[in-house]
């Protein structure tokens, strides 16, 4: 690490927690920004100290790591983790060689999740939601992104807003939630998709936003979804509350979505495989992050990259995560993601680990709290029985999660 990190990072007087004899990835500055034999101690619900372990201040607590890896806790920092009912059978119709888009337009698809979504009450659809954010936890993860965008009426959209805001009292994990009304045009609006987004723009997200339901605003601009012009509209109401936009972009193809989000100031574009130079442009002149979905790529056996070496030369960040959704990525794995990201779109192990901590940070807005290990950041952590942090992407199907630690409270005991 460089002298500039540890003098950004003096030590806070007094620690409760100390973790020593740990390999530590910061995740700040290059690469791991890694420290051997390393400490890191916990003052409340914040890091208190970085450095090396014979120069850590008095704690009250101590727990030796053996070695172990210490990350940040994970950030899935784009899920649509609240929804009803599943779409098992549409997996078997492509598995027949049905598309996507084709399930879609016959009226499954999203749709179809709508449907179950709005027929779920509130505490349903906490509990089924509980057991997919439990195996996130599983896996160390501390900050979940969630989005609506299954209910597509106001009800239902705010119920499943306040449903995912309510799981941050179930478990101990940050939740963030981001509105997306804009995601299918609901039958009831079949064929006036611009009417859908008056709707949205008048009601559901002014509704969102007064009752303090929405971090963030998205939108699904697609052939199957809606038009760059239908976003904007949605974007300049996003705008005029003071909320930050992102956006569901060029998954299928280029609609020029990325650089839509970009001249909005967006946090992040999301997909990104049809992406064209122009975007990436956009996007590096914005700070946009490229929020990267392997596991939506690989359930629809997508062949079409997304840009990455275009996006690491223009230095755009890269987040990955699991865009865990019934249709098109049934996946609570974020391990997965980081290894599908690595073999599937070829990033660095580092890269996967900065995709879904500092750069997943970045792309939620909230880098100055989370994502790296750094004196005053959140403390929460994540502890790994590897040597090596490539480890964690290499592996598949595989969880070596040790303990894990929520805004200073630890979990779990080493094993
Ligand atoms: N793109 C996706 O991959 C998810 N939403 C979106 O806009 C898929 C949602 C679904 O198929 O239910
Ligand atoms: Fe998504």
């Amino acid at each position: 690490m460089s002298a500039d990190f540890f003098e950004r990072n003096r030590p806070m007087a007094t620690a409760d927690l100390m973790f020593t004899n740990a390999k530590i990835a910061t995740m700040a500055g290059e690469g791991y920004g890694l420290i051997e034999l390393g400490a890191v101690a916990v003052e409340g619900d914040r890091i208190a100290f970085i450095g090396a372990s014979d120069a850590a201040p008095d704690a009250t607590m101590t727990v030796d790591c053996g070695g172990r890896l210490v990350t940040p806790g994970l950030i899935d920092c784009h899920t649509h983790l609240v929804f009803g009912g599943d779409r098992a059978r549409e997996f078997e119709l492509r598995l027949e060689g049905a598309s996507y888009e084709e399930i879609a337009r016959a009226g499954g698809g999203i749709v179809s999740t709508v449907a179950h979504t709005r027929a779920a009450g509130e505490d349903e659809l906490v509990e089924t939601s509980l057991a997919r954010l439990d195996h996130l936890i599983g896996e160390g993860v501390t900050t979940v992104e969630i989005k609506s965008g299954y209910g597509l009426d106001l009800d239902t959209e705010l119920r499943m807003l306040r449903a995912a805001r309510r799981l941050a009292g179930e478990r101990k994990v940050r939740i963030l939630t981001t509105f997306l009304g804009a995601h299918a045009v609901p039958p009831e609006y079949s064929g006036k998709a611009d009417a859908y987004i008056d709707f949205v723009c008048n009601d559901v997200l002014p509704a969102a936003h007064e009752q303090g339901l929405a971090d963030a605003v998205d939108g699904f601009c697609e052939g199957i979804a809606f038009s760059p012009a239908q976003i904007e509209r949605v974007f300049e109401k996003a705008g005029e509350l003071g909320l930050p936009v992102k956006l569901h972009a060029e998954q299928l193809s280029d609609l020029g979505g990325a650089a839509l989000a970009a001249r909005h100031g967006a946090l992040s574009a999301d997909h990104l495989e049809y992406l064209g130079a122009d975007g990436v442009e956009a996007m590096a002149e914005a700070g946009t992050v490229a929020v990267l979905l392997p596991g939506a790529f690989y359930t629809l056996r997508e062949t079409q990259m997304p840009p990455v070496e275009a996006l690491r030369e223009a230095c755009v960040p890269i987040a990955l995560a699991t865009d865990a959704n019934p249709g098109s990525s049934p996946m609570t794995s974020v391990l997965l993601a980081m290894n599908m990201g690595c073999t599937l779109f070829r990033l660095t192990p580092a890269e996967a680990l900065a995709g879904v901590t500092a750069n997943a940070a970045r792309a939620l807005g909230r880098a100055d709290e989370v994502g790296t290990i750094e004196v005053g950041r959140r403390a929460d952590l994540a502890v790994w029985n590897v040597a090596e942090p490539a480890e964690l992407a290499y592996r598949i199907g595989f969880n070596a999660l040790s303990a894990r630690m929520f805004a200073g409270e630890l979990e779990g005991p080493l094993q």
